[in-house]
């Protein structure tokens, strides 16, 4: 278990159950916690390993054994096999770069078939195409066409019929969580519980609440119809397929439902295929030809502002907007949908190249946000810096083609003054 870190709905999990059912054996759950994970804080430690916690304790009750292995994956996962005799592996499915290279390496150290599941996309992402797409409009019609035939329930996990008889050893959480090198200067957050049972409370109100508002108040930082729900997803504790059953079921009109699963599906989904397809979805090489040329054209365009990482790390630029939407992601710990886009465009036009504000806008999105170092998060800024599944826009300094998002445009969408009162000058 690594990118789906949930009991239910979890089609990796239920594979590994039918397969030891079918052979007549025990099954054990394993998360192998690593040294470091893309710039990961304590902030998102924190919270997984809680999330990783309320796993641990679901399993009991279902005769399957729950492991944490701490240490780099590529080696304590093949010990691990050898130690219990494992018959197989399954492993659930994530199209970053460094999950491939573990995988990869574990897979050359190990002799037991290796299956991997993909529990987090609705329709599989090698599924819904063989290749990078190009933007939105080519994917949904691919995923649309397949849709049905995967918004089918998961079934629930069984009471396991050959439980794990070997002395368990349950995971001293304190200890393991006091024992993390990470950094700790970026707070946890309490706001958002981690865990299988919050996230479904969450989605709950959300359609309760919010989902009828979400179509036309989306864009407004103001009003708070975001689901909140990107943290769950990230982690897995809850699954896109049963968000979207429930929104489906319970959806106030067609409109506002497409609305919302155009995000939750189309667009997450085609985060994970530029992630899966480009090996170089996070750096300037990724981005598309007619960006890197029309950025490279604008390179040497003088800059209104340069600002150093730092002074962007502490919120101090001149646009109090910009400095408010970093406040709330440093926090808060998660930023409006609707400004990130505006957030990532200002660190283009602020520091000196394109590759270094694509560094710059990773680091603090990795670093912060409790729902970063996620596909959405690489593409999002990819799509803000440069210009992925968008076209080109009217040539303008710094950014040539690349579609400008500029203070006016924004703050014609919403209400500006009373997010500046919550999140301004601290
Ligand atoms: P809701 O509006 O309630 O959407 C529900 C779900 O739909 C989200 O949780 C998400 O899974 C999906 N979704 C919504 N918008 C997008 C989108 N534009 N692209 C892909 N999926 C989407 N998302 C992350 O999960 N992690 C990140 O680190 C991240 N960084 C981003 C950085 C930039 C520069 C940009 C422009 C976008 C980024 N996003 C990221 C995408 C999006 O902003 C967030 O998914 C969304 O704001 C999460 O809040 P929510 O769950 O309340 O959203
Ligand atoms: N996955 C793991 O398998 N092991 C880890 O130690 C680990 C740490 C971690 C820390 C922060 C974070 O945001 C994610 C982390 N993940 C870890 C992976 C995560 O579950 C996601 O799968 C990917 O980040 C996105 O696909």
């Amino acid at each position: 278990m690594s990118r789906d870190q949930r009991i239910s709905d979890n089609w990796a999990l239920i594979s590994a159950q039918r397969k030891a059912i079918e052979l007549k054996q025990p099954l054990a759950v394993v998360f192998c916690l690593a040294p470091g994970f893309l710039g990961a804080t304590v902030r998102q430690y924190g919270f997984m390993l809680r999330g990783l916690e309320m796993v641990e304790d679901a399993l009991a009750p279902k005769g399957i054994a729950f492991f944490l292995l701490e240490g780099e994956p590529t080696r304590e996962i093949p010990r691990f096999l050898k130690q219990v005799r494992a018959g197989w592996l399954y492993n659930d499915f994530d199209p970053l770069r460094i999950k491939r290279t573990w995988k990869e390496e574990v897979a050359g150290a190990i002799r037991v078939p290796f299956m991997e599941v993909d529990a987090h996309n609705i329709v599989p992402c090698r599924v819904a195409s063989p290749k990078q797409e190009w933007a939105a409009y080519t994917l949904r019609p691919k995923i649309k066409k397949q849709l049905d035939e995967w918004l089918e329930s998961c079934p629930p996990l069984k009471k396991h019929p050959y439980p794990w008889t070997v002395e368990g050893h349950p995971v001293p959480w304190e200890r393991v969580k006091a024992g993390l090198k990470v950094d700790r200067s970026v707070g946890e957050v309490s706001w958002l519980l981690p865990g299988e049972g919050p996230a479904k409370k969450a989605l709950r109100s959300f359609i309760k609440e919010k989902l009828s508002k979400y179509g036309e108040r989306k864009k407004d930082p103001g009003s708070n119809v975001q689901s909140d729900l990107s943290p769950y997803l990230h982690f897995g504790h809850i699954s896109p397929l049963r968000v979207a059953l429930e929104v489906k079921s319970s959806g106030p009109d067609t409109e506002t439902v497409e609305g919302f699963l155009e995000e939750l599906i189309v667009r997450r989904e085609l985060a994970d295929n530029f992630c899966f397809y480009n090996p170089e979805y996070d750096n300037f090489g990724g981005l598309p030809a007619w960006a890197r040329k029309t950025l490279n054209r604008h390179r040497r365009d003088a800059r209104p502002y340069l600002y150093t990482l730092e002074k962007l790390e502490n919120a101090r630029t001149h646009d109090p907007l910009w400095n408010a939407a970093q406040t709330e992601m440093v926090h808060h710990g998660k930023m409006h949908g609707y400004l990130r886009m505006y957030w990532a465009k200002k660190i283009l036009e602020w520091t000196p190249s394109p590759e270094e504000a694509m560094e710059t806008a990773i680091y603090l999105n990795d670093r912060y946000e409790l729902d970063g170092r996620d596909p959405n998060g690489y593409t999002g800024i990819a799509w803000s810096i440069g210009g992925v599944h968008d076209r080109a826009w009217p040539e303008r300094p710094v950014f040539g083609k690349v579609r400008y998002m500029g203070d006016k445009g924004v703050r014609s969408k919403f209400d500006v003054q009373g997010y500046l009162r919550k999140w301004g000058e601290r």
